[in-house]
């Protein structure tokens, strides 16, 4: 799907967190210098630092011979091989079965990352942590200690080589755009200053995909108007852009040229507002245990109302699948009484439809949930009482906090899973059915509809 203009067009406020506008804290008329630091290969280069006999080897992290899942990340050398992050395991192990499969240490990764993020604070005072493996930092006037911007950059890369033994790439530039751009093109275990005008031509005779923001079926609709390169891009008619693709268009060509383009808000087209918001799990093994289903139960809720959030979009109907061995793949949903992007109802109403659909003790291969009748949360805001707002809003401080601690830390640093709420075995009602934790919760249900995926 491309972009799309025109007042039914809807796409998700979802801004690749470097183009944030909230980033911005400086009036755009002052120059300033920002650094972007991206790990090479994180997961793979953590998992090689601990391990000197990996080194030289191709190394993926996730998947794994007879395992399911996908491919988290490749270190350099099995990328050779064609190996990537998202790959299916199955497609991982054709493409390169001499690859070491290793599994994924989860909070070690995380722990590393806090190391890293604190240290960069001793570089600058305004350091934004992006994901768990990137950073981008305010560095105007911090580079008057080094020497240069590069000495800066190369101060940088040394510290994190020598205290945690793991290479990273660096990228600096008059606004982050430039630098997040600058960073990608110096992969790996790069560095690369660029001014506006070197970025300019550094961005012209890239593919269109290459720019932050942009991807495959975007460049798809560029390329039908005959937009192939960045370059071209560039000097593109906004009349001509305007026309395609809405305001969305100018602000496109403006970042092909390297301006900072922060006070728009980019909408990326991999989730665009997309019909449903949802997540699914396949296990590694089949579930069979009731607690251990309504742990990833939560984590699947957490995860899908935390991109509701983010979205800015509250959801209606509610669905829940599981898969089971002989993947027969059974569906129930249900109509909420209000929309939600409120973790803890989700966790309510999933489980109750859990507790309808699955045969209790059958093992359970994948487990997914689902939110859809998205619509912009301030559309909603009217509507809703007294009462409703003041735990919305205590809600939403909450939400606030765990999500910023995600943002930073990655998905599994919080988990409520253990909160008194949670604890403890689930409740049988008379006819044997799972009671939900907390109150019963009244609702208009719709019948279990059986969809067979292969
Ligand atoms: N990651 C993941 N699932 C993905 C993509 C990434 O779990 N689909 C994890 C593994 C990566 C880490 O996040 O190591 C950082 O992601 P990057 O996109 O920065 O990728 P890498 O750091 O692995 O490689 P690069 O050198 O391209 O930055
Ligand atoms: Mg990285």
């Amino acid at each position: 799907m491309g972009w799309q203009k025109g007042p039914g067009s809807r796409y998700a406020p979802l801004t690749p967190a470097v183009l944030d506008p909230g980033m911005e804290e400086h009036a755009p008329d002052v120059a300033r210098t920002y650094l972007h630091i991206d790990m090479d290969a994180f997961f793979a280069s953590v998992e090689e630092r601990d391990n000197p006999s990996l080194k030289g080897k191709p190394v993926a992290v996730g998947g794994g011979p007879g395992k399911r899942g996908v491919v988290t990340t490749a270190n350099y050398v099995a990328r050779k091989f064609g190996l990537h992050s998202g790959m299916s395991a199955w497609e991982a192990q054709q493409k390169c079965p001499q690859a070491i499969f290793l599994p994924i240490n989860g909070s070690k990764y995380i722990y590393v990352s806090a190391q890293i993020m604190a240290t960069l604070e001793r570089f600058s005072p305004i350091v934004r942590p992006l994901s768990v493996d990137e950073a981008s930092l305010d560095i105007t006037g911090c580079d008057r200690h080094y020497g240069n911007l590069a000495m800066l950059g190369q101060a940088i890369k040394d510290t994190i080589s020598e205290k945690y033994g793991l290479p990273c790439t660096v990228g600096i530039g008059p606004n982050r755009l430039i630098a997040k751009m600058a960073a990608n093109l110096g992969k790996p275990d790069g560095l690369l200053v660029l001014d506006a005008e070197g970025a300019t031509k550094a961005f012209a005779p890239l593919p269109v995909n290459k720019m932050v923001g942009i991807g495959k079926s975007t460049a798809a609709a560029l390329e039908g108007i005959g937009i192939k390169t960045l370059g071209d891009l560039a000097n593109s008619s906004d009349y001509k852009l305007k026309n395609r693709f809405g305001i969305i268009g100018p602000n496109m060509r403006k970042m092909a040229s390297g301006e900072w383009a922060g006070r728009m808000r980019l909408e990326d087209e991999r989730q665009p507002v997309e019909k449903s918001i949802g997540h699914s799990r396949t296990f590694g093994e089949n579930i069979s245990d009731i607690l251990e289903l309504r742990s990833r139960l939560v984590g699947l809720a957490e995860m899908v109302a935390r991109r509701v959030r983010r979205s800015g979009v509250v959801g209606r109907v509610l669905t829940l699948k599981l898969r089971y061995p002989d993947f027969r793949t059974p569906s129930h949903q249900l109509r909420l009484p209000s929309p939600t992007d409120d973790e803890e109802t989700l966790i309510d109403y999933a489980w109750r439809l859990l507790s309808e659909l699955w045969n209790p003790g059958a093992p359970v291969r994948l487990l997914g949930i689902s939110l859809r009748e998205l619509a912009p949360k301030k559309e909603w805001s009217g509507q809703l009482n007294l009462f409703s707002i003041r735990r919305q809003r205590r809600a939403c401080d909450l939400h606030e906090a765990l999500d910023t601690l995600r943002d930073r830390f990655g998905e599994n640093v919080v988990s409520r899973a253990m909160s008194g709420r949670y604890k403890g075995r689930p409740k049988r009602g008379s006819s044997g059915e799972i009671i939900p934790f907390g109150h019963r919760l009244s609702m208009s249900r719709q019948p279990a509809n059986t969809e067979q995926i292969s």
